[in-house]
């Protein structure tokens, strides 16, 4: 859809939506991962991961790039935190790079990665940001692929012994954790789709990491609660709503089978202790090896849902299909904000949901910088109607929590290397300027707005 030039030229414009908008004590905060924002890789004893060796296999990154240097927020951590600040958020996501912690994935711990996550928090802390940290995005560290990464069962025990470990230190000041971040991402699009690392090209070895992801979350979960008393603990799910593209009964079965593959997957264990039948059958003798106690061992309960939303899967018995007249970011995904309202009213019909948190939604834009502005009209745009969705499906009787735009800044869009931005705040990777884009503005001045006081 093109947009007009009007609304290109606009100026920013202070958001419409405020505070009043959504329910009591609703939070809003930004979200970064480790791995896309840290930099200093080889810095303070961190271990390398599979990105680190994913990044270097020529072909990998569009642009052959790596998150060696990425926004080098290792160094500049108190700015970015005070910009953080300076945007009226409540809360802060990020995560904890496990290499910096235990360099090979298991025994020893490095005393420098747990110094500098105590800085960090602490940092957000006395900034009176809320630390929401998310123990694993994906940056698993390289000893452990070595051994088999996810599809090793031994992985889930790794992981669970460095939640506990983390935990150790920082839980007196953390109070929120997911233990993991998108498991579709980890194991399909990792194991079976290829295009993140490992890159691997295995639909058995993708399911195997899929339910040993989801058990390390189960062990992770009673490993943190044993460790921190008031730990709110879940875990976060990147969902994406099915639509047949037509009426036809093929097509609402392909639709069916998509919804089943991407989200019933990874929601019917944890929520349900089940896998579901129809997916489990279709996969043959691909599915799992499932132990005695492992579905009860996923099967925690949640403190919180967190839902990482960017658009719906339009889809026929031939395959994906295209909305022609929708609008579409630069990663070619159909902005579709009806599609998150539907998915949060969907969680809450069908499952015993816990509360939810959009812990992401955002979009990527060809984003031009003009002096000191970067004026994203359709990222505001983005952002506005998808909180509206979130608004929407609250006075429909959902109980969502919070709101994480996806990103404070651009950065390393794994794949994709530094070509898609996805910030409220541009970076300019010659000199690591940041620069707020009109989002950014329009960001504040919501989370600016004045508190309900009910
Ligand atoms: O950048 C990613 C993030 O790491 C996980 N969720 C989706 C984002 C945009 O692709």
């Amino acid at each position: 859809m093109s947009i007009p030039e009007t609304a290109i030229n606009a100026r920013p414009q202070p958001s419409v939506l405020t505070r009043h908008d959504f329910p009591a004590g609703f939070r809003f905060g930004v979200a970064t991962s480790s791995y896309q924002i840290e930099g200093a890789a080889h810095e303070d004893g961190r271990g390398p991961s599979i990105w680190d060796t994913f990044c270097r296999e020529p072909g990998r990154i569009s642009d052959g790039s790596s998150g060696d240097i990425a926004c080098d927020h290792y160094h500049r951590w108190p700015e970015d935190l005070d910009l953080i600040r300076s945007l009226g958020v409540d809360a802060y996501r990020f995560s904890v790079a496990w290499p910096r912690i235990q360099p090979t994935g298991s025994g020893a711990v490095n005393a420098a990665g747990l110094d500098f996550y105590e800085r960090l928090v602490d940092g957000m802390l006395e900034r009176g940001l809320s630390p929401y940290a998310t123990l694993y995005h994906w940056d698993l560290p390289q000893a452990l692929q070595d051994a088999g990464g996810w599809d090793n069962r031994e992985t889930a025990h790794r992981f669970a012994e460095y939640a506990r470990i983390f935990a150790e230190r920082l839980g007196d000041r953390v109070r929120s954790y997911a233990t993991l971040n998108e498991p579709w991402c980890s194991s399909i699009l990792s194991y079976q789709i290829g295009e993140h690392a490992p890159g691997l090209r295995d639909r058995r070895a993708a399911l195997s990491a899929a339910h040993h992801l989801l058990l390390g979350h189960g062990e992770a979960v009673l490993a943190l609660r044993s460790v921190v008393q008031q730990a709110e603990v879940g875990i976060v799910l990147n969902l994406n709503p099915a639509y047949p593209a037509t009426t036809s009964p093929a097509d609402a079965a392909a639709a069916r089978s998509f919804d089943g593959e991407f989200n019933r997957w990874f929601l019917e264990p944890l929520l349900v202790g089940e896998y579901p039948r129809d997916t489990w059958e279709a996969y043959g003798q691909d599915v799992p090896d499932v132990h005695p106690g492992d579905l009860q061992t996923i099967r925690q309960p949640l403190d919180f849902m967190g839902v990482n939303y960017y658009s719906r899967g339009l889809i026929s018995a031939s395959g994906p299909a295209r909305a022609e007249q929708s609008e579409f970011t630069a990663m070619d995904w159909e902005v579709y904000p009806q599609g998150l309202t539907d998915l949060l009213v969907r969680l809450k019909t069908d499952y015993l949901v816990p509360p939810i948190y959009i812990t992401e939604n955002g979009a990527a834009y060809h984003d031009v910088l003009e002096g000191d502005d970067v004026h994203d009209t359709a990222r505001v745009r983005y952002f506005e109607t998808h909180l509206n969705a979130v608004r929407a499906a609250a006075d429909q009787g959902v109980d969502v929590r919070g709101y994480f735009a996806w990103s404070l800044m651009d950065n390393f869009e794994w794949a994709h290397g530094y070509s898609k931005r996805f910030g409220l705040v541009y970076v300019d990777y010659g000199d690591q300027r940041r620069i707020l884009k009109d989002s950014a503005k329009w960001y504040r001045s919501l989370a600016s707005s004045e508190a309900r006081d009910d």
